[in-house]
């Protein structure tokens, strides 16, 4: 084990802080202390906190971090902004609004600034996920800025996802519709004291009472109203998130494998497509290989960052 993995597991701040930084900047010897802290996570709860520029996300998450703080929960948070190149602005905002929690040495707040091109970004989001994870974070709230299928990928690792609106959000309700209805495991009107929640609560109900096929599975997704700037609805929200916990564990043992197996299929997959060319993906599939891996790595045998290079090594061998 490294000092490095030591210190996480013992949840030292400053290597914590300077991890998700090297993990920001691509620093590729940040994949080493990945691998040895793999085994270390998976105790952590993600949840995922979605929605438009300004509708009270950070907001929400103060508020959050305030209530499982107080039922003794400790929490890490991470600021994603997918969509801006100046989130300079977005970040300060962050920092000022989850201010109080600076010194809570509970909390870890942290944003991941945007870098690369996207799917850089889902893969630091998750590093930084397994880094809070093994640090020993009971939970770990994901807030990312928008409504579309960018944003989707980000909070995929997150076992609960919430999706905020605000009341008169014709367009952005559409934008759902078209693109991330089925990631929302809970629908949250935030500044409900504003004209037009009940409009906003009917369009929503409509979508989700469409139908979804997975809705068949048993969880509907409950729409909520709050408001977050004055601390209301959040104890209805963070109950949602607990039942919708709850309903997770009890699905059956076979589906939970299944879930966990999709989770990891994905995380492997991103892991891979960001090291290799479109074709050497493909023989890979093809080949079998890819679908073994993933079978080692949701059975325990292995952690996806070792199976990563078992997968792309050898076949870069083949190219010289
Ligand atoms: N009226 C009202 N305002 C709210 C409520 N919740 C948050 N706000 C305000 O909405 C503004 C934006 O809140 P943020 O929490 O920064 O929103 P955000 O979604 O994190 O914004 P970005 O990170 O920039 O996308 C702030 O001025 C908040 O005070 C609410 O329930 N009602
Ligand atoms: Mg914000």
């Amino acid at each position: 084990m490294t000092t490095a993995v030591e210190k996480v597991i013992a949840g030292d701040v400053r290597t914590v802080a300077r991890l998700i930084r090297d993990i920001d900047d691509k620093i590729p010897e940040v994949r080493k202390v990945l691998k040895d802290l793999y085994p270390h996570t998976g105790k952590a709860y993600v949840i995922g906190i979605t929605g438009a520029p300004g509708v009270g996300k950070s907001t929400l998450v103060d508020q959050m971090v305030n209530h499982y703080r107080k039922q003794g929960k400790t929490v890490g948070v991470l600021a994603v902004d997918p969509t801006s190149p100046f989130s300079g602005g977005a970040i300060l905002g962050d920092r000022i609004r989850m201010q109080r929690h600076s010194l809570d040495e509970g909390v870890f707040i942290r944003s991941l600034a945007t870098r690369g091109h996207f799917g850089g970004l889902t893969q630091s989001t998750r590093s930084a996920i397994d880094v809070l994870d093994a640090m020993g974070k009971d939970y770990i709230i994901v807030e990312t800025v928008g409504v579309g299928q960018d944003e989707v990928d980000v909070v995929k690792s997150a076992q609960t996802t919430v999706i905020m609106v605000i009341p008169g959000m014709g367009d952005d309700i559409q934008a759902i519709k078209a693109g991330i209805l089925e990631a929302g495991d809970i629908f949250l009107i935030n500044k409900a004291d504003r004209e037009g929640a009940d409009k906003t609560f009917n369009e929503l109900r409509q979508m989700i009472d469409m139908g979804h096929s997975r809705y068949e599975e048993g969880w509907k997704p409950p729409i909520l109203k709050a408001e977050a700037a004055f601390d209301r609805g959040v104890t209805e929200l963070l109950e949602a998130i607990g039942e919708h916990r709850n309903y997770l564990l009890k699905s059956s043992e076979a589906k939970g494998l299944v879930r966990k197996r999709e989770r990891v299929r994905d995380e492997l997959a991103e892991m891979v497509k960001n090291r290799l060319i479109q074709e050497v993906m493909e023989r890979l599939l093809e080949s079998g290989e890819f679908d073994k891996a993933v079978d080692a790595v949701a059975s325990g045998e292995t952690d996806p960052y070792s199976a990563c290079d078992d997968l792309l090594l050898s076949r870069l061998d083949g190219l010289k």
